[in-house]
């Protein structure tokens, strides 16, 4: 059973679930979201508005538990972004929460005090859990199909290499639409049996009174998160009783790990993924952990470095390759999009994860970039430089637009966007805002009179890096 946790026959926590104000009982959950799937059981796929809150734990639970694809939509998702993403994966319903502008779709609210004693026999394991909207290079965001086994054997292989379990309490604060909020926190904890503490906002002060109140032992969050915590050294301090501090969705500076290690007495364990093959590649709870580096292929998962004839390159810790990987917890495809499928796999079920990396003798794999500079990473959140430009030049007043991810201090990259045309800086972060996300702005317009390009025509964004 893929949310293991729930089975009829699991004793009972008092507080298995916490998020916002509210606490679940396993019954009080089990019950409500049984009451949910008996009303969109049979429901072809819903679309389910991911603000942290209770109603999207119940409509997630639900829909897992009845069997029907969950399409996470961001809590903060704009017009064109929440259009593009209700058209393509032809979701039928809102189900919990509904955006201001729900573009004609049917609604089911889902009610905490709902209750259902009626158990659904457990999906096949090949089926669709999730469809989670993803940014590439170019285009609009593409639904990465992610099935029961997946995330089953995801979960499986973290909760070995980070020893969690049942007797764990789970801390985080990070969005519930993306991998590592919605299927590593609050899937893996319904999966392991674990509480589960969602503290609303990452933040240093929110995770600290986790620590004490709750009595947080696992805690996740994207390097962002991390370099927070650390500038806030009593929030970091009151994280010593924690057991395992877990980073990833983006490389950890060296010195925030060593920050807190010191502040916290624990060295992070850093993990290594992306929405398409879940999380690959750990350092273990009882193992080396050594910073800016991602650690070992989890139990199932295979790894491999090749340049670009294709040829395997040495594993010597220091040749750089573009990374690769096979294994149970890869998805199933994006969805409507064979094409671009067919280009992320090779014949022989390869996942071209787009990373470049070296691997030493001992398999401990270092992450050294991505191979395109128009996949950007901005507070742990996947973004296309493309769409972006798209956007932007969907204004009246852009002639021309392109977009990098500058060097940041705080969030890793900073989005910024170097525009020809006449238009107002601020009024484009915000148009930004309101068609794409709101975590997808630019934080910084620069209004240019032109934008280097080659005798092709083409921008040359290593110019535009170069002014970082
Ligand atoms: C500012 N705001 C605006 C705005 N300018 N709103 C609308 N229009 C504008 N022009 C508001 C926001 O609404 C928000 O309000 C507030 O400003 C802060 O927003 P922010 O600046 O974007 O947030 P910030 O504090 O910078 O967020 C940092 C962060 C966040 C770390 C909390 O980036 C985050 O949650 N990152 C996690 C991403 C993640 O989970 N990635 C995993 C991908 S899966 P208000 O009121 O709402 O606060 C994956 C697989 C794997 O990668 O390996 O894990
Ligand atoms: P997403 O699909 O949002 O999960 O983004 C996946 C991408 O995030 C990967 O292809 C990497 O570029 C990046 N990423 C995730 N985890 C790490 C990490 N620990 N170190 C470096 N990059 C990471």
């Amino acid at each position: 059973m893929l949310l293991a946790s729930l089975d009829p026959s699991a004793a009972d926590i008092g507080d298995a679930v916490r998020i916002g104000d509210v606490t679940l009982s396993r019954d009080n959950l089990v019950g409500a979201a049984s009451a949910v799937a008996e009303r969109i059981a049979g429901a072809h796929r819903v679309a389910v508005l991911a603000a942290p809150t209770v109603s999207t734990v119940l409509s997630v639970t639900g829909c897992l538990l009845a069997g029907v694809p969950v399409v996470p939509v961001p809590a903060d998702v704009g017009r064109a972004e929440r259009r593009h993403i209700l058209a393509d994966s032809g979701a039928q319903v809102w189900l919990g929460d509904r955006p201001d502008e729900d573009e004609g779709l049917a609604h089911i609210p889902v009610r905490l005090r709902a209750h259902s004693g009626h158990s659904h026999p457990e999906p096949p394991p090949d089926a669709v859990a999730l469809v989670i909207y993803t940014s590439g290079t170019t285009g609009p965001p593409k639904g990465v199909q992610l099935s029961r086994r997946a995330i089953a054997a995801d979960l499986d292989a973290l909760a070995l290499a980070w020893q969690w379990t049942a007797g764990d309490t789970l801390v985080h604060g990070l969005p519930l639409f993306h991998v590592h909020g919605l299927v590593l926190g609050l899937l893996g904890s319904l999966r392991i049996g674990n509480r589960f503490v969602h503290t609303g906002k990452p933040t240093p002060a929110a995770y600290a009174r986790a620590c004490s109140e709750a009595g947080g032992t696992l805690y996740f969050g994207v390097p962002t998160v991390w370099s927070r915590v650390v500038a806030d050294p009593a929030a970091a301090e009151a994280l010593r009783p924690a057991r395992l501090l877990v980073s990833g969705s983006a490389p950890l500076p060296v010195p925030v790990f060593g920050e807190l290690a010191r502040l916290t007495g624990h060295s992070p364990v850093e993990r290594y993924g992306s929405t398409e093959s879940l999380i690959t590649l750990s350092t273990r709870a009882d193992g080396e952990r050594r910073p800016g580096w991602v650690g070992l292929p989890l139990a199932g998962v295979q790894t491999r470095l090749i340049d670009d004839a294709g040829d395997p390159v040495p594993q010597d810790g220091k040749t750089i390759g573009q990374l690769q990987v096979r294994g149970p917890t890869l998805f199933d495809g994006y969805l409507n999009r064979p094409d671009a499928t067919a280009e992320v796999f090779d014949a022989d079920g390869w996942y071209r994860t787009g990373d470049v990396a070296v691997v030493d003798r001992g398999g401990m794999h270092r992450i050294v970039g991505r191979e395109s500079v128009d996949l950007i990473k901005s507070g742990g959140y996947r973004v296309g430089a493309g769409e972006i430009e798209t956007a932007l030049l969907g204004h009246p007043d852009v002639a021309e637009a392109a977009v990098v991810g500058l060097p940041d201090e705080d969030l890793g990259q900073r989005i910024v966007a170097f525009v020809v045309g006449d238009a107002e800086p601020d009024s484009l972060i915000d148009y930004v805002a309101q068609q794409l996300s709101v975590h997808k702005r630019p934080r910084e317009v620069r209004i240019v009179d032109s934008l280097p390009r080659n005798a092709m025509g083409k921008v040359l964004k290593t110019e535009l890096l170069a002014q970082g």
